[in-house]
């Protein structure tokens, strides 16, 4: 042979990898789909970084047991949120649109909602807001809707119960990766079984029947869109903090709030208490909402403490 270098038994394997991107994992094991569409039970390669649903990786297959995760491509963006101990734990990557549902029941958080639209921005992702469950009225998601009609955020009013909204759902959604967020009991999963109506039982054993005897999700899981595009279904949150925040990122995800500073007398103004800010000006007149901006001031201050 040449005086070419022998392959090391690790490259010869790279050279054997095969893409796929990750459906879903439970611990340590992942579903991967190949580029055929068939699903593979996977195991990572140790010392691999954690990957997530809607990772795109490299895989090979094992002659017996799981099929071994080698490598994660780089990433465009990842979602993370805080675990029981308040450490950042990514949840699904490469999200292109982040559809942040509520309903009038469970009762909607604002805050909630803020939140995700200031992790939309640091992710670079589209965002919209799908008031689910409009069957039943929209009750307490009125006012809150409203105000995000009013920022310009697009708004959906679907009912996966009669199919209302559904299909102008699946036209918002359009190609790339959509995630579904919100609370649990907002409907998720149920606008997932509407827009997809003949969905196999990968639902089934990735949920668990919770005591009120409804599926709650468990698991992220992604499923593909008859129209093209990926859709990802999460678990419900009770609250949520955008991972790595700091001050610039809260400032940039509150576009009304962005928008008015230039206008404070003080270029570096908090909006807190200076003379001559234009932001608090603006909530005296009604033309920022007093909820909005509390919310701002509640995301900061948290910022400011989970750096400290
Ligand atoms: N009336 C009405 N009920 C709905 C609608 N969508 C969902 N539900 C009901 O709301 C409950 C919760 O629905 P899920 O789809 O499990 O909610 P989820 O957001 O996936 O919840 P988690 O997985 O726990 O985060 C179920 O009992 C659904 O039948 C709707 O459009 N109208
Ligand atoms: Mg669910
Ligand atoms: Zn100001």
């Amino acid at each position: 042979m040449s005086g070419r270098k022998r392959h090391t038994a690790e490259e010869t394997r790279t050279g054997d990898d095969r893409r796929g991107r990750i459906v879903t994992r439970y611990g340590a094991e992942m579903l991967v789909e190949d580029e055929g569409g068939l699903l593979h039970r996977c195991t990572a390669r140790r010392r691999l970084e954690h990957a997530v649903c809607g990772d795109r990786v490299r895989w090979q297959p094992a002659e017996q047991g799981n099929d071994i995760v080698t490598a994660i491509e780089p990433r465009h963006n990842v979602l993370e949120r805080p675990d029981h101990a308040g450490r950042a734990k990514p949840l699904a990557a490469n999200i292109d649109r982040l559809l942040v549902v509520l309903a009038a029941e469970p009762p909607p958080s604002g805050e909630l909602v803020d939140r995700y639209l200031v992790a939309a921005m640091m992710l670079d992702a589209h965002a919209a807001i799908v008031v689910n469950k409009c069957d039943k009225g929209l009750g307490a998601a009125e006012v809150l809707v409203n105000e995000f009609r009013a920022l310009g955020c697009p708004v959906l009013e679907t009912s996966a119960a009669t199919g209302k909204g559904i299909a102008a759902l699946a036209d918002l959604m359009g190609g790339g990766t959509n995630i579904l967020v919100g609370q649990s009991g907002v409907g998720k999963s149920s606008l997932v079984k509407a827009l997809l109506p003949d969905i196999d039982i990968r639902i089934g054993d990735l949920s668990l029947a919770s005591g009120e005897g409804r599926h709650t999700t468990t698991a992220a899981t992604l499923y593909h869109l008859p129209d093209g595009g990926d859709l990802i279904d999460s678990p419900g949150v009770r609250d949520f903090m955008p991972a790595s925040l700091d001050t610039a990122a809260v400032h940039r995800g509150f576009v009304e709030i962005a928008a008015l500073a230039a206008d404070c007398r003080f270029a570096d103004c908090s909006h807190r208490n200076e003379p001559g800010c234009a932001v608090r000006q603006a909530v005296q007149e009604g033309r920022v909402s007093e909820r909005r901006y509390a919310s701002y001031l509640a995301l900061l201050r948290e910022t400011a403490e989970a750096r400290r």
